[in-house]
């Protein structure tokens, strides 16, 4: 994380300025025209993409998040600016087992069509929860990311949850497969929602993605 105190500072700035819910898209017919970059929120069901989003925004209730797995089960567009200057997009959450069949097909689906067609899609941040590491799930969307040649970026979420120690270590697992990935980027961002922790460089690693 190589961030100067002026990007994290102009990163702030645009973060506490004017953000608002734009849309819903249950499907890629109802996605708003691609008329300004977005940076999209993936991983597993319950990684904390709703609560990153909210805690990126300074805000708690943009995103709506949940203890229950499925909460977000659209794509929703939050528009950053005044006029808009780039999107977030808050997607449902993939390798979510217990949903029903038909659904976890649909959200699949959506998520991988927006993901590899989306040409103002700049950067996605595919988020993997510290105390799990990278499951199966989180390797095919990067194959995919990879085959697509869609730029993302890890960021382990939840630190808060264990210790320092384990922390360092799941960081260095995980750091070590993403660096052998082609479109990944080399650095992760080591996160909590609840703390603060990694927040503002995250702000600065949108912002450097948009601009
Ligand atoms: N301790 C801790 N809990 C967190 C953190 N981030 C999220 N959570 C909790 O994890 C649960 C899931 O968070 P969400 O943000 O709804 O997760 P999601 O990835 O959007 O989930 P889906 O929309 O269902 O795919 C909630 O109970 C959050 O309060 C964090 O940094 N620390
Ligand atoms: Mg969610």
């Amino acid at each position: 994380m190589t961030f100067s105190p002026e990007d994290l500072e102009s990163a702030r700035k645009i973060f506490s300025g004017p953000i608002a819910f734009l849309k819903s898209a249950p499907a890629l017919e109802f996605l708003p025209e691609p008329t300004v970059n977005e940076v999209a929120f993936a991983g597993r069901s319950n990684v904390g993409k709703s609560s990153l989003l909210n805690a990126l925004t300074n805000r708690s209730s943009l995103a709506r998040t949940s203890n229950t797995p499925g909460r977000t089960q659209e794509l929703n567009f939050f528009d950053v600016g005044t006029p808009t200057a780039f999107r977030l997009v808050d997607m449902p959450g993939y390798g979510f087992a217990e949903a029903p069949k038909d659904v976890v097909k649909k959200w699949r689906f959506l998520i991988n069509d927006y993901l590899r067609g989306r040409q103002v899609l700049k950067r996605t941040l595919v988020l993997v929860d510290s105390r799990h590491g990278l499951k199966d799930v989180d390797r095919e969307v990067m194959d995919m990311l990879d085959k697509a040649a869609v730029s993302y970026r890890l960021v382990l979420t939840k630190s808060d949850k264990i210790k320092a120690s384990a922390l360092a270590e799941v960081a260095a697992v995980t750091e070590a497969e993403v660096r052998k990935r082609a479109a990944a980027h080399p650095d992760l961002i080591l996160t909590s929602s609840e703390k603060g922790m990694g927040i503002p460089e995250l702000r600065a690693a949108v912002i450097e993605a948009v601009g």
